[in-house]
């Protein structure tokens, strides 16, 4: 869609607009306004301008009584909103005029909004990208989610180790959200069930009142919004008096305590299932107050209950919302009357699902006592439902087994379409986890290859390379990006390759100049920024990274007057607080940083940084900074990645595996401008059958088999020699994934890169054809995908 260059305020208007704000919703005069009243003043001048278009996309949604999504998501890693808004609304120039006129720094301003961090990674921050390019493409549609009142724990180290604090974003008044009184519902746990005329009855054994909150989500240029719909848990009765007036005050506030403990706290474990009572509680609340949210809405306009899914696209976000089909079959049954055969039709017609991983233990499952317990209807209607595909398509799929509930069996089967998020990771889930399901239903499982919104990951995050692009191809590419195509030819201008690299210098600087502000540390803007942002887990390999990063040290050490290629290794990302030995990688990265940042031999050469605390504003900083992309899991089990495209995208060039989205990034952007190592996913699966695969790595790899010498015997670690000795065993002995057996391959391509990157007129050529060729990795991609291929909806007429 073209640039509206209409402006949408001026620069006057909206200067007093912010003081209007700062005086009247703040109670603060100009003299006396914090950098908060600032920023809030500012938010609210412009959520303000926000409201018009959101009331016209929900006047237009009603007006034609069309199909709604529903994306159900546990989580939605949003980060700030100020710049999104202002960046979507096309006002951003104008903001930081206003601002300036009013003697504040814009940046200052913006920085200091608490990053909500409503999720852990990939999973969350996906949701958040698919809210943006729902609302840029015009399509109708709800995020329904959980208001945590803490988000995701701070990271902070202490002697190198992560230690967690408690996130606290809501402290401060949340600007961007609406409460909705009037929209609550009460959510029942527990209880019993009786038979009643023939008919089920759950009689639940406590309740607790789901309360929503709005935050309307802008599209680029503002021609629509929709809504995120966040709910926080509430007790029924906020204070129980007559404990009181016996002087048990504490008991008096109890059930307040336990209804809110719900909506507490963001579980932060990403991929491990977690058997907790309070995590099944917290799915069910949040999925059973949007079921009942939407089918309010679904009769407010007089439809057929049996038509439900030509109005309603429900997708769920992983196995965490899918407890949605049963609760729509017990509220088609037990609310609306229809029979049990036709309700479970009903609801598949509404569900689809979305399958994130393959590792096993992230498969969420629930033991069969406690599901019965907390929730007893829909343990009944799970038999239901497990009885009717058992009659309908034979085999001997299973939804309960072992003992417990197998969520990613039920989500399966009660959707009409299950995707997986990459072309590999699609095959995989057909060939392993839901290899039967599959073969019953072969047209279910469809692929939608992930995507990241442009807006924030590039228009936003990277304005030197924005204003770049503006300037070669026009501004047209925001919302239809694969006109950055329209790049490629500039590859070969010296003039333009100059520019480009002129724009990745101006944000290494900008990002030097954060992390000295931030921590103190000091970085060479003239080395390569060689970055590994994500959480941290074995199979991602951090380990693999940090292993190289001390045989480079070795080499460098060995022939200090080599030619050597400087680099500045970057790590960032949290541990799940109860993950052993990624809290472990964490503090050996620490450690093995403390020394080699030390050694005058490489410090010109090699340093290692790990900023604490690692967050979307971080990313922000850091992607549009990088000049290498670290994307080295263990082929197979990373479902897709989405940072590997905001990376491409923004011009670092890839290191990577054959695994998840690197596989169609390195198709897009071209063999020969990615950096291909390692074992394919085949090879993985049958590398890890020959005996003691591990240990011949080690000893076929001299310069591997030093590293891990040194670390045993606590090179690294000196105050406690003994440290990592068990991690090395580990490697010898439990190498599940295969650090050892991709280190050589790894090691190599890295020097395949440092002799790269010294050739600079053809580094900044693959740079720039890597961001021209990405454009097929916007998430308006890959919603335009769901939409066609899973719930039959358009984009909006309001687009
Ligand atoms: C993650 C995968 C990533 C993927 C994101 C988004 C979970 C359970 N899965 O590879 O690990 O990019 O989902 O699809 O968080």
């Amino acid at each position: 869609m073209p640039l509206d260059t209409t402006p949408r305020i001026d620069e006057a208007t909206l200067r007093a607009e912010i003081l209007r704000h700062l005086n009247f919703s703040l109670g603060k005069d100009e003299a006396h306004a914090s950098v908060y009243d600032w920023r809030v003043a500012l938010s609210l001048s412009l959520r303000d301008m926000v409201i018009a278009p959101w009331f016209a996309s929900t006047r237009a949604t009603y007006e034609k009584k069309g199909k709604r999504v529903y994306y159900l998501s546990m989580e939605f890693l949003i980060g700030r909103l100020v710049e999104d808004v202002a960046v979507n609304l096309r006002v951003e120039e104008t903001a930081m005029a206003a601002m300036a006129a009013l003697g504040q720094d814009y940046a200052t301003v913006v920085a200091d909004e608490p990053d909500a961090a409503l999720g852990n990674g990939g999973l969350g921050r996906l949701a958040a990208c698919f809210l943006d390019s729902l609302s840029t493409l015009g399509i109708p549609a709800y995020g329904y989610g959980i208001r945590y009142e803490h988000g995701l724990f701070e990271q902070h180290f202490e002697d190198g180790k992560q230690i967690e604090t408690a996130e606290d974003w809501l402290t401060q008044r949340h600007v961007w959200e609406f409460e909705r009184p009037e929209a609550r519902y009460e959510i029942g746990f527990g209880g019993h069930v009786t038979e009643e005329g023939g008919k089920s009855v759950w009689h639940p054994g406590e309740t607790v009142i789901a309360w929503a909150y709005d935050t309307p989500v802008v599209g680029w240029q503002a021609k629509w919004a929709n809504t995120l719909r966040l709910w926080a848990a509430k007790p029924e009765r906020i204070f129980d008096l007559e404990s009181f007036n016996r002087g048990d005050y504490e008991g008096a506030s109890q059930p307040e305590t336990l209804a809110r403990t719900i909506s507490r706290v963001l579980y932060p474990d990403d991929t491990t299932d977690i058997g907790k009572e309070l995590r099944l509680k917290q799915e069910y609340f949040f999925t059973a107050a949007s079921i009942r949210d939407l089918l309010r809405r679904f009769d407010s306009e007089g439809h057929d209950i049996a038509d439900l899914a030509d109005k309603v696209a429900i997708q769920l976000n992983d196995t965490h919302p899918a407890i949605a089909g049963p609760e729509l079959v017990r509220m088609l049954v037990d609310v609306y009357g229809m029979p049990m055969a036709q309700a479970i039709e009903t609801a598949r017609g509404s569900l689809a699902y979305t399958n994130h991983t393959l590792l096993p233990e992230a498969l969420e499952t629930w033991p069969e006592d406690l599901f019965a317990r907390v929730l007893p209807r829909h343990f009944e209607i799970i038999r239901e439902i497990e009885k009717s595909h058992v009659e309908a398509v034979g085999g001997d799929v299973r939804i309960l087994a072992d003992g417990v509930v197998r969520m990613g069996e039920l989500a399966f089967i009660m959707a009409h379409k299950v995707n997986g998020v990459s072309a590999l990771h699609t095959e995989l889930v057909k060939e392993t986890v839901f290899a039967d399901l599959h073969a019953a239903h072969p047209d279910r499982i469809v692929n939608q290859t992930n995507g990241v919104t442009p807006r924030r990951w590039l228009y936003s995050c990277n304005p030197p390379l924005r204003k770049l692009i503006d300037g070669t191809i026009g501004t047209d590419w925001p919302d239809d990006l694969e006109q950055l195509r329209k790049l490629e030819p500039h590859a070969d201008d010296a003039g333009f390759r100059d520019a480009y690299q002129a724009a990745k210098d101006e944000n290494k600087a900008t990002l030097a100049a954060w992390l000295k502000e931030r921590d103190g540390t000091v970085i060479d803007p003239n080395a390569m920024f060689d970055v590994q942002i994500k959480r941290i887990h074995e199979y991602k390999r951090q380990l693999m990274n940090l292993l190289e990063t001390v045989a480079l040290w070795n080499d460098i050490r060995d022939d200090p007057g080599g030619d050597w290629t400087p680099r500045v290794k970057i790590f960032g990302g949290k541990a799940a607080p109860g993950y052993v030995v990624a809290k472990e990688i964490i503090h050996l990265i620490n450690d093995v940083a403390k020394t080699i940042n030390t050694d005058p031999k490489t410090r010109d050469l090699l340093q290692v940084v790990y900023p604490d605390n690692y967050n979307v504003s971080m990313a922000e900083y850091l992607i549009p900074a990088s000049d290498l992309s670290e994307q080295i899991s263990t082929a197979g089990k990373e479902a897709s990645g989405t940072g590997n495209m905001k990376f491409a995208l923004n011009g670092a060039l890839t290191i990577g595996t054959l695994d998840g989205a690197n596989v169609e990034i390195r198709e897009h952007v071209g063999a020969e401008n990615f950096f291909l190592f390692g074992m394919t996913a085949a090879e993985v699966v049958a590398r890890r059958d020959v005996p003691d695969f591990a240990r011949k790595a080690i000893e076929a790899s001299p310069r591997l088999k030093r590293v891990l010498d040194q670390i045993d015997a606590g090179a690294f670690s000196s105050s406690d020699k003994g440290r990592y000795g068990s991690l090395v065993r580990r490697m010898y002995e439990h190498d599940y994934f295969l650090v050892t057996c991709d280190f050589d391959s790894y090691f190599e391509a890295q020097r395949v890169v440092d002799g790269a990157y010294r050739n600079r007129e053809d580094w900044v050529r693959m740079a720039v054809l890597n961001t021209a060729r990405m454009g097929w990795f916007s998430s308006d991609r890959t919603i335009a995908g769901y939409a066609r291929d899973i719930w039959g909806v358009d984009r909006g007429d309001g687009v």
